[in-house]
């Protein structure tokens, strides 16, 4: 008989069995999703406010506090199987399991996979299966009776416990500390023996794909053999002492590229488990070929930091990922793959999933694989000390032995990465005085992981953490060792200093702004609506946030007089602020290789460092990032005193063509002109071109643009801060035209310089998209938006502020000459 899994999802209810706050009145049995959450049971069943509204994360704090009980009835029949089982993918957190009265197991880690046998437990007909769920609240508080103090960046226990930290609250998540089965579970019943681990290992050898396979057997007490089939090649071996091992060589498969540089060949691997002729057992994934190292070759500057996919060293344009919803269910992997998609219409190459929510889920993985997405996944571990004793090193080996095996098939994972700036708080922040010799995770970071991961997944290259220098001997925010996070850009200085230095690597650095207006005013309903209105203020969860949206405006953009021009503002100087960061580092390829823009998307309706905001609304950071990501760039750069216009080539073919540089008045009228007959950037590399001092010389610096051009790419450079600029009053013509069902083309003949021009069509229809914002048009020139919106669409309202908006209204305003 075949292995047989039968879900248990339905019939389930929730019970409240009380705590601190506890509302009163709730019924005895809630109708309950499983897979799902507390929160979003009792949502369903019109018991809690929508927590992401207004102040209602406060009115639904004592969810969290409280215990609460998941039941659910079903039927069963002795099909005679020797072992039926019960499994749980992902129980969130603490919970007592019960199958017809009687306790069958406990559960204490988020991202482990539980299996009871419960062969004995099970009756003929109805079974009563019960999950009884401590607060977490609740145990963080013995926990923290039992363990000495450990620094935490944020309030509650999630050090003390594995649990996703960002559960209780970040400076971009609210605090909803969630209970329930956020995974699946099944009943399975097996005979003679299953599949317990298979463990594909596959990477190239030369030309051939190589798929190195182990699988252990749980009780293979008869005689087996496995069937391993991939690319039209298998094998067949017999299975002994439990485990079997096969070697299977693909002659020249197609490769699995990151999606700038080629296309994603996914293949079928299948392993079997047979009984003589029997199929008992079988697994399946869809793997690719490819080859991945680090690079960290001592040179020059220090030493290097590169990624190294099939032998092409790659420039990392990435994103950090966070969860994508603080309710893990309601991430479907339609989501996922929509979200993913959107990643990579912004040219992002990789997502690095952050230490503070969860070993991302397969729908996940999937995703990325078909899309071409590069993924470095950290080890759950994020701006806290984590204890070495107790409970905790054993959970923590259990779920990276559950983890790394589950992941490894997936071709888009290329790195495993040990935590998220704990080293950097081990050194810097204070926590050796707190700590006074206690352990802090150091054990885990450059022992246990390092050492599972060379046992289980021995091809992919593991770091120890982000930043992290490669030695405790050298700071672990050198910028010349390592991966490097520049925080002290947005926290203290300005945009301006994330030219100040060239990290090998940067895996997080960020500017902050507030959601789309079409999140903001469906998720916060203040009236008057201002930057500091309540429900504003507690969608920004950053210390002194707003003071820095301010501060990081001064020298660029004048002070906002109105929410309007607030809004506008922000988000502008948040998708200038990322622009100007990568244009600079990615010019410095090779001795920069990555740049890991802190944060692709959100977890709720926040003004935070997101492209993406918690509804899934694209920033004008996202069209930033599309831009300053895009394989080819051309930018013109600070060098030696004068200025130098990059190429930067990410492609696998050289680019090279004439560059036409010219000097230009906002008025149209060209100073001065020069072309350079081939600028050549070879392959994957950066070429740079010092522009004569005439050209980069203005004589009004106030009044003048440079613009350089390169086959379709083209950078523009001015010679001031946009305060000091004399921008003109925008004028255009414009032209709207429906071309589709849902489909609107809205074209713009500009008749004075207008820079960063966008156009809101959220503020008219929440779910209308507009396919370019921030596009700055010389007088004359003609641009062509594209919009997505089922409802009607007038050229009057999409012309006027607040809708249409560029810089120019911005300083206009300030300087009293505007509307
Ligand atoms: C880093 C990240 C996150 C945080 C972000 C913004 O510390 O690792 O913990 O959200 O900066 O402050």
């Amino acid at each position: 008989m075949q292995r047989q899994t039968r879900p248990l999802h339905s019939g389930w209810t929730l019970h409240c069995l009380g705590g601190p706050g506890a509302r009163p009145g709730l019924p005895e049995a809630i109708a309950a999703s499983v897979p799902g959450t507390v929160h979003t049971d009792l949502l369903a069943a019109g018991l809690i406010p929508d927590p992401y509204l207004d102040l209602n994360e406060i009115t639904v704090d004592w969810v969290g506090h409280c215990d609460w009980r998941y039941d659910t009835r079903f039927n069963w029949q002795d099909d005679g199987a020797d072992h039926v089982e019960l499994v749980f993918a992902g129980v969130d957190t603490f919970a007592v399991i019960s199958l017809n009265g009687i306790e069958i197991g406990q559960t204490a880690n988020m991202n482990r996979t539980y299996r009871f046998d419960v062969r004995a437990h099970l009756r003929a007909g109805e079974n009563h299966l019960s999950v009884t769920f401590q607060s977490a609240w609740k145990r963080g508080e013995v926990l923290a009776s039992q363990y000495e103090p450990r620094p935490n960046n944020y309030p509650g226990p999630a050090n003390l416990m594995r649990k996703m930290a960002c559960n209780f609250g970040w400076d971009w998540g609210p605090t909803l500390v969630t209970a329930g089965l956020w995974q699946g579970l099944a009943l399975e019943s097996w005979s003679k023996a299953r599949l317990a681990r298979v463990r594909p290992e596959i990477t190239l050898d030369g030309a051939d794909g190589l798929v190195r396979l182990h699988a252990d057997i749980d009780q293979a007490e008869t005689a087996l053999s496995l069937k391993v089939s991939v690319a039209g090649v298998t094998e067949v071996l017999p299975v002994s002492g439990g485990a079997g091992t096969a070697e299977l060589r693909v002659k020249s498969p197609e490769l699995w590229w990151p999606h700038h540089l080629g296309s994603q060949k996914l293949y079928p691997l299948t392993v079997e488990l047979l009984a003589g002729e029997e199929l008992i057992d079988s697994w399946h994934r869809d793997i690719g070929f490819r080859s991945i190292r680090l690079d960290t070759t001592p040179d020059d500057y220090g030493s290097a930091f590169t990624l190294v996919v099939n032998d092409a060293p790659v420039y990392v344009c990435g994103a950090n990922w966070i969860p994508d919803d603080c309710f893990l269910p309601r991430v479907t992997p339609e989501r996922y793959a929509e979200r993913i998609e959107q990643a990579r219409d912004a040219n992002i190459n990789l997502l690095r999933v952050w230490g503070g929510g969860i070993y991302e889920t397969d729908a996940f993985y999937d995703a990325c694989n078909r899309a071409g997405m590069l993924v470095w996944q950290d080890f759950l571990f994020a701006c806290a000390a984590y204890p070495e004793e107790g409970d905790l090193p054993g959970e923590i080996e259990a779920e990276a032995r559950d983890n790394i095996v589950r992941l490894m098939p997936h071709p888009s994972l290329v790195l495993w990465n040990g935590n998220n700036e704990n080293i950097w708080g081990w050194f810097d922040w204070g926590w050796q005085d707190v700590l006074e010799g206690r352990t802090w995770g150091q054990g885990y970071y450059l022992d246990l992981l390092p050492r599972l991961v060379a046992e289980l997944d021995p091809t992919r290259p593991y770091w120890a953490g982000s930043p992290y220098s490669g030695t405790m001997d050298i700071h672990p925010n050198d910028p010349n060792h390592g991966c490097t996070h520049l925080w002290d850009v947005w926290n203290d200085i300005g945009y301006e200093h994330y030219s100040d230095s060239v990290p090998r690597f940067c895996s997080e650095f960020g500017w902050q702004a507030p959601p789309t207006w079409a999140t903001l005013t469906q998720s916060v309903h203040d009236n008057p609506l201002t930057p500091t209105s309540p429900g504003v203020w507690h969608h920004q969860k950053a210390t002194i946030g707003n003071d820095k949206l301010l501060r990081g405006l001064k020298g660029h953009l004048p002070a906002p007089q109105t929410m309007d021009d607030w809004h506008f503002a922000t988000q502008l100087n948040q998708a200038r602020a990322i622009h100007f960061g990568v244009a600079h580092m990615r010019s410095h390829r090779p001795r920069n290789m990555g740049a890991i823009v802190w944060q692709l998307n959100d977890c709720w309706p926040v003004t935070s460092w997101a492209a993406i905001d918690g509804y899934g609304r694209k920033k004008p950071l996202w069209y930033a990032l599309r831009d300053v990501y895009a394989p080819h760039l051309l930018t013109i750069q600070p060098r030696n005193d004068g200025l130098a216009v990059v190429a930067v080539n990410d492609r696998t073919l050289f680019w090279r063509g004439p560059v036409t540089i010219k000097r230009m008045r906002f008025d149209g009228t060209v100073l001065a002109e020069w072309t350079h007959w081939r600028l050549c950037a070879d392959r994957l590399s950066a070429a740079e071109l010092a522009i004569p001092a005439d050209l980069a010389t203005p004589g009004n610096k106030r009044d003048e643009l440079l613009v350089a051009t390169m086959h379709d790419s083209m950078a523009i450079h001015y010679f001031a801060e946009d305060i000091d600029l004399e921008l003109p009053k925008a004028a255009a013509e414009f032209a709207l035209e429906r071309t589709g069902e849902a489909r609107w083309s809205l074209t713009v003949q500009a008749l004075s310089l207008i820079k960063d021009l966008c156009v809101f069509v959220d503020r008219l229809h929440p779910d209308a998209s507009i396919s370019d914002m921030l596009v700055t048009l010389l007088p004359g020139q003609v641009h062509e938006f594209t919009i997505e919106c089922v409802g009607e669409l007038s050229l009057s309202e999409l012309t006027q502020s607040p809708v249409l908006r560029c810089a120019n209204d911005l300083v206009q305003a300030a300087s009293g000459a505007g509307n």
